[in-house]
């Protein structure tokens, strides 16, 4: 029996703030995996793309207002119209690279002042990260490095908020790097740490689900 192609792809999801590496480190972890002949896909949320995600797209570039409760179902169900697609890549064997997830959508929103439980129960049932990949930045250098867009959320007092919230939400499945190095650096770790990862999954780690 050839187990290789059962066996299924990890989610891996890298979370940090603004201008904490997450683009250019998806970017890199996807060559490099496909470069060892792994099947994997880079994803992001928001998907801006889908009829949900415009109206997230228009919102974040202040072109439409929507109250904060509001403004967090849409981002969770941006995710959750992505769920099924998700579950049948990761079976079909190709790993996913997610572009932040739910500790984005929960930090963000409890930065604003919703309770964390609120903003926690409607990612209940997505499917949980093999993996999450944190990388860690103070906000002062975050803003230092420059190219905030202008988005809504893009400012200092705001991603200090986030910060905090993100170290509430981290647990057993986090891994912290040192975003502050190098590119390479932060390139190398993150590597080690996904192909660990996996290994695992090919192994037989089954999927799970949030939240635990
Ligand atoms: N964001 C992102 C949220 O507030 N909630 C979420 O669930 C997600 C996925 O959207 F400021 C915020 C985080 C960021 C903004 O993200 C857009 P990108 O990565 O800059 O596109």
């Amino acid at each position: 029996i050839n187990h290789q192609s059962e066996a299924r792809g990890a989610l891996i999801v890298l979370e940090g703030l603004d201008r904490s590496g997450k683009t250019s480190q998806s970017g890199r972890l996807l060559s490099n995996l496909a470069g060892l002949g792994y099947p994997v896909e880079s994803w992001r949320f928001p998907d801006r793309d889908t009829a949900v995600g415009k109206m997230i797209s228009s919102y974040l570039s202040n072109k439409s207002q929507l109250d904060d409760h509001t403004i967090h179902l849409l981002f969770s169900a941006n995710r959750w119209e992505k769920r099924s697609l998700m579950e049948a890549k990761l079976k079909s064997g190709t790993s996913l690279i997610v572009d932040r997830y739910s500790y984005s959508g929960v930090a963000f929103s409890a930065a604003k002042g919703l309770d964390i439980e609120w903003c926690k129960a409607p990612e209940v049932g997505l499917l949980a990260p093999d993996l999450v990949v944190y990388l860690d930045i103070p906000p002062e250098k975050a803003a230092e490095r420059g190219g905030y867009g202008g988005e809504r959320y893009e400012q200092l007092e705001f991603q200090k908020n986030v910060a905090r919230h993100y170290k509430m939400l981290s647990d057993a499945s986090w891994k912290m790097i040192d975003a502050c190095l190098p590119m390479e650096d932060v390139e190398k770790q993150l590597k080690e740490m996904v192909l660990d990862c996996v290994t695992s999954c090919q192994k037989g780690k089954p999927i799970s689900q949030l939240w635990l």
